[in-house]
């Protein structure tokens, strides 16, 4: 029985065939199981004899079984490993890389500009209280310049900040003069109820600006401005500043850099003036820095609110802002930022 399925077994070169072959030989209706079955009929004497001879080679032949499992085994492994082979001759996927988004490319430009030129960075909520979005900034309650800025109310009290300018008032109230002049950016998001158009989004994004020291002038707003318009559109880039109101500052301006898209001549941003407005600003309002507990006689000092989504239009020739906040991927991977 043995030599007769040794080279049986040997031969097999598949394990449910080797596991079937295992089953008749050693199973309960195999030949081996049968024969130990019957000692119970033979003599005693011829008991041990048979019995040993039967297990011997019960033994042997589990032992040739589980060395030609293991062979096979073995063979299906290394073929699995010859199928999973990986050519690293061939040429490999490209990742493609994501990017910054175009607006916060101009914002961190902006943001880094004004670092270097010695100002903090300072955050502030989008979700505002009434009282820093407009009364600490000389816009009380009914006041007719509310209208300038509709927003988003949460209640009461709350409301979507329609500007960065609140952050302004926040700084002012904890600013310790005794340890030197003041002079901070903050940038983020603002909200309105402006009918979206190819110019105006109900979101959108400012850069707001303050500095506050005893001696600042309106000069020195300007040169800032033009300072910072020339950072982000180049030195050919001019600026104008005209009269324009807001409450919390005064005197008042609204600044428009020229549009070098049409050199004048007329596109769909600067609609045909040559210039495109930007951002406004002005000279601190006295009430603003009193409310603040800052004393006007002695401290005083320029705001800028700028507008990054309308930077953006005009350093790219974008002429709809709506392009920023749709997702597109074919528009928005034209602007790879490099390195
Ligand atoms: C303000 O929001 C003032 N807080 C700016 C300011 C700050 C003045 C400090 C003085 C001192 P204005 O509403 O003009 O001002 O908005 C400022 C800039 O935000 C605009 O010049 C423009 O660039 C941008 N802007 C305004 N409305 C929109 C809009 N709907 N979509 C996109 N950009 C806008």
């Amino acid at each position: 029985l043995f030599e007769q399925n040794q080279a049986k077994i040997k031969s097999l070169h598949d394990l449910d065939e080797l596991n079937q072959t295992r089953i008749n030989l050693l199973g309960k209706k195999g030949p081996i199981t049968e024969v130990l079955r019957g000692m119970k009929d033979l003599d005693a004497t011829e008991r041990p004899k048979v019995g040993a001879y039967a297990n011997k080679i019960k033994d042997n032949l589990q032992d040739v079984i589980a060395e030609r499992k293991a062979v096979l085994e073995q063979a299906v492994i290394d073929q699995k490993l010859k199928q999973e082979t990986i050519d690293v001759t061939l040429p490999g996927d490209v990742v493609k890389a994501g990017t910054p988004h175009i607006l916060t490319q101009i914002m961190d430009d902006i943001e880094e500009f004004f670092i270097g030129q010695g100002y903090q960075v300072i955050d502030g909520p989008e979700v505002e209280e009434d009282h820093y979005n407009f009364e600490m900034l000389n816009i009380p309650k009914n006041h007719p310049a509310r209208d300038m800025q509709d927003t988003f109310y949460m209640g009461n009290d709350l409301l979507m900040r329609s500007q960065t300018s609140p952050v302004q008032a926040r700084t002012l109230e904890v600013h310790d003069f005794s340890k030197g002049p003041l002079k901070m950016i903050s940038p983020g998001r603002v909200y309105r109820r402006d009918t979206d158009d190819a110019t105006h989004s109900h979101q959108f994004h400012q850069v707001e600006g303050l500095v506050i020291d005893k001696h600042i002038t309106m000069a020195d707003l300007k040169g800032t401005l033009l300072a910072v318009a020339q950072h982000v559109f180049g030195k050919d880039r001019t600026i104008r500043l005209r009269p324009s109101y807001f409450p919390f500052t005064e005197p008042s301006v609204e600044v428009d850099v020229s549009c070098f898209r049409c050199g004048g001549r007329g596109c769909a941003i600067c609609k045909y003036s040559g210039w495109i407005e930007v951002l406004g600003a002005g000279m601190v309002h006295p009430n603003v820095l009193t409310n603040a507990g800052v004393d006007p006689k002695v401290y005083g000092g320029f705001a800028f609110g700028l507008g990054p989504d309308r930077f953006a239009m005009l350093k790219y020739g974008i002429d709809d802002i709506r392009s920023f906040y749709q997702g597109d991927q074919r528009f928005l991977s034209q602007f790879q930022q490099e390195g």
